[in-house]
């Protein structure tokens, strides 16, 4: 209780007020044995920011002790003691003989406020302070506060999380909703950080259906629908015995808040005026109605994310224009938006030429546009001996629950007679390789555009490594599959697809082969070995494409000319890595930086996978510009040990597709 002692200036006049105005507690921050607050009565906090007192629940005759901002005309409670609602305006609060706060009405049974920590003695006041926490102390120490029992909001210092873990008294501190914008009663709304270290922050409902609205992400916590503010600032706290989130507010005279609305949205409020005006502006994090709860265009900004073991989602509706959602199924495993092929065709204005985007690793790639005018990005996968219908809808459903910023969303998809459709958010820029290898649009992408680029890229993978629940591999990690923003944010596409169509399948002769030679690790070309540590290895080569502007060339092409890593390492030893960079970046590259990327493309694109960093690993030396990076080794490949890879290997595991390894890695 750091804030503690701030700001009580008035409490040394405090004996002789209570002279004068008997039990008026209007000047006091402090309720101590024997003094009673009765229902007309409130105390203050130190500099008056907030008051303490009872509240009416309008009309009905019910008591709640609560607390609210002083400057708020409504009076709206941001903390209740919910439990213990009180029955008439007879009720009281005072410190009883044993030390404990307790609240009587005319049933004259005593509630005891602190019920979760009780004093062991009588020498206890209870103080209400300016960060909006009542504590409850016991010989100078606190034994008992508020801000451990949050009611619906979120106010800067207090924590929402798991504590106590490891111990036989661990406990869960979360925001439950209002039943109503009246009853401060439970309602069905709860803001919680998910179980075992998890980094996010999600919404629960009462049915479990589950969505998570931000996580923390390298240092700084992220919503995932809306922008965050710059007026508050989260920290994030995971240890053996803590999990938690807590936030506190930039600058002196602004503070933010956020409550968890009874109707599933968190809100974020904002006291813009030091004089005491609360101005209110609420963020759309809102849980998705289903189907049976009214419904309306509510959930525009809604989408179910990441799921967690044993949770269920709300259905996308409200996501996709109606007309263009031919079903929605209702039951729980189901929330894929289904199109029918009709409407594929008449977004694409029948797979039209001019509106092909490119030709994918799966199939060709169409642009649409939907009816409202939605722009699409529509896949129609290769005709495929697909396992079965169900399986693939359920592979799908399960990839479109994947949801990262560097991720290119799944919006839906289509499976009629011989046609598996997939359905993408537009993403106007195109891909990276457009921009990078590019002699005109290079220019565009500066260093530090270029460093955001890499970094978003690790993101994404991570995710697919390391949070998602399915761990994905993506095995075809190219310039080409990362797409771009409006913005200029980098998506991953195409990151289900190995899942989607299945190990043998992946190497069946319809399908090309997952991978394209430039960026595939040795072990994965050679044995067809493929781990997350052959990502690592494509993250590699992408990092060092991004930053040279060239194309690598795979490794078992390079009878004369260098390969890119190759390349890489002799001007990285000779500490020549501005040689190394893509021209047009002199003049906003910071050399130091050149120099630390290259290496981490190196140690990425090391021949034997234990040599790699993880990416997690990546992430912290993309992210900490301390953190010591490991040497790497010279690239095997350079020294031409592969040379003496038997051709009949190659043959072997190139020749059983019709991947277009002549075309694809052009000499
Ligand atoms: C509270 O104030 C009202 C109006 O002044 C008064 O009628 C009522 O008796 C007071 N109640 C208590 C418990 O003092
Ligand atoms: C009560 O607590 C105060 C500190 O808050 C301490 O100074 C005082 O000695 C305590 N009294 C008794 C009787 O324990
Ligand atoms: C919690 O996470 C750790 C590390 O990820 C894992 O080893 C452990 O089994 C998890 N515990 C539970 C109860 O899920
Ligand atoms: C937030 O959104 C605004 C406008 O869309 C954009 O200019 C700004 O860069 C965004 N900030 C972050 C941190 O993404
Ligand atoms: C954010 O909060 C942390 C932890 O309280 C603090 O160390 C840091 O200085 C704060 N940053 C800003 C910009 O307020
Ligand atoms: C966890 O709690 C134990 C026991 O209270 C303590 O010894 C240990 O230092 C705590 N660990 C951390 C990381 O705070
Ligand atoms: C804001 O506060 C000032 C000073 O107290 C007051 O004059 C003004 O009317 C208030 N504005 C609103 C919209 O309440
Ligand atoms: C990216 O796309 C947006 C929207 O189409 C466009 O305004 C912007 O100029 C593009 N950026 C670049 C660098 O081409
Ligand atoms: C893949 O093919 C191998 C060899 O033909 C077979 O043993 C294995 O069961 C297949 N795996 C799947 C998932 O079909
Ligand atoms: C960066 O790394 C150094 C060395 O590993 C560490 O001491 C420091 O705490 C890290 N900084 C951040 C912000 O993580
Ligand atoms: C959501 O789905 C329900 C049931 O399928 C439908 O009645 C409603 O119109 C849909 N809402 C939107 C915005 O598409």
């Amino acid at each position: 209780m750091a804030s503690k002692k701030s700001n009580r200036g008035g409490l040394l006049l405090l004996p002789l007020l209570v002279l004068f105005f008997g039990s008026s507690f209007g000047v006091t921050d402090t309720i101590r044995p024997r003094d009673l607050l009765t229902s007309n009565d409130t105390i203050v906090s130190g500099a008056r920011v907030f008051e303490l007192g009872f509240f009416d629940d309008v009309g009905s005759g019910i008591y709640y002790l609560g607390i609210w901002f002083k400057a708020d005309p409504n009076r709206r409670a941001v903390w209740v003691n919910r439990e213990n609602p009180m029955i008439d305006s007879s009720c009281t609060l005072q410190i009883r003989y044993d030390g404990n706060l307790v609240m009587i009405d005319r049933r004259q049974t005593p509630m005891i406020v602190n019920s979760g920590m009780l004093a062991t003695n009588a020498n206890t006041s209870a103080t209400l302070l300016d960060s909006g926490n009542f504590v409850l102390e016991q010989g100078g120490a606190v034994i008992w506060q508020s801000f451990d029992y949050p009611t619906d909001t979120y106010l800067p210092g207090m924590k929402v999380g798991w504590f106590g873990l490891n111990t036989d008294q661990s406990r869960i501190q979360v925001l439950v909703s209002w039943m109503s914008p009246q009853n401060p009663s439970r309602g069905l709304f709860t803001l919680a950080v998910g179980y075992n270290g998890s980094t996010k922050l999600g919404v629960w409902r009462q049915d479990n259906v589950h969505m998570d609205i931000g996580f923390w992400d390298r240092g700084s916590f992220r919503f995932i629908f809306v922008n965050t503010s710059d007026r508050y600032n989260f920290s994030y706290v995971s240890n053996e015995n803590e999990t938690y989130f807590t936030f506190n507010s930039k600058g002196t005279d602004a503070s933010t808040w956020f409550v968890m609305a009874s109707t599933g949205e968190l809100e974020e409020h904002n006291m813009v005026d030091a004089n005491g005006n609360i101005s209110f502006s609420s963020v759309s994090h809102q849980l998705c109605e289903d189907s049976q709860g009214g419904n309306s265009g509510k959930c525009l900004t809604s989408i179910p994310s990441t799921c967690e073991e044993g949770d269920d989602f709300a259905l996308v509706n409200g996501t996709m224009p109606s007309s263009a959602l031919v079903e929605i199924s209702q039951q729980k495993d189901q929330d894929l938006a289904l199109f029918t092929f009709s409407n594929i065709e008449v977004a694409t204005d029948y797979f039209a030429p001019r509106n092909k985007l490119g030709e994918g690793g799966f199939g060709p790639v169409y642009k649409g546009q939907l009816p409202e005018g939605l722009e699409i990005a529509v896949k129609r996968l290769s005709k495929m001996s697909r396992q079965g219908l169900e399986e693939f809808k359920n592979e799908v459903n399960l990839i479109s629950k994947l949801q990262h910023r560097n991720l290119v969303r799944l919006l839906g998809c289509c499976i009629e007679g011989e046609e598996s459709i997939l359905i993408y958010e537009y993403m106007p820029n195109k891909s990276l390789d457009s921009f990078i290898f590019d002699p005109e649009k290079r220019a565009l992408l500066d260093w530090r555009k270029r460093i955001g680029i890499i970094e978003g890229i690790a993101q994404g993978i991570l995710y697919l490594h390391k949070y998602s629940r399915l761990r994905i591999i993506h095995r075809d990690l190219k310039t080409s599959n990362i797409l771009l923003d409006r913005d200029m944010n980098p998506k991953i596409s195409d990151f289900g697809m190995a899942r989607i169509f299945g190990e043998n399948e992946t190497r069946a002769k319809t399908i090309r082969v997952v991978g394209t030679c430039g960026y595939m690790s040795p072990e994965y070309a050679m044995d067809g070995l493929f781990s997350e540590m052959s990502d690592v290895f494509a993250f590699g080569v992408i990092l060092l494409e991004i930053v040279s502007g060239e194309k690598n060339i795979a490794f078992f092409e390079c009878d004369h000319s260098l390969n890119l890593p190759g390349k890489a390492w002799n001007l990285w030893k000779e500490a020549k890595c501005t040689e190394f960079m893509d021209r047009t970046l002199a003049t906003s590259c910071s050399h130091n930086s050149v120099e630390r990327l290259v290496q981490l493309g190196l140690l990425c694109a090391q021949e034997r996978p234990m040599y790699r960093p993880t990416m997690s690993d990546v992430v912290s030396m993309l992210n900490n510009e301390t953190i010591p990076l490991p040497l790497p080794r010279e690239p095997a490949f350079l020294t031409h040990k592969m040379d003496s890879a038997p051709s009949s290997r190659r043959h072997r595991h190139f020749s059983a597709s019709e991947m277009t390894v002549s075309e694809l890695c052009a000499r």
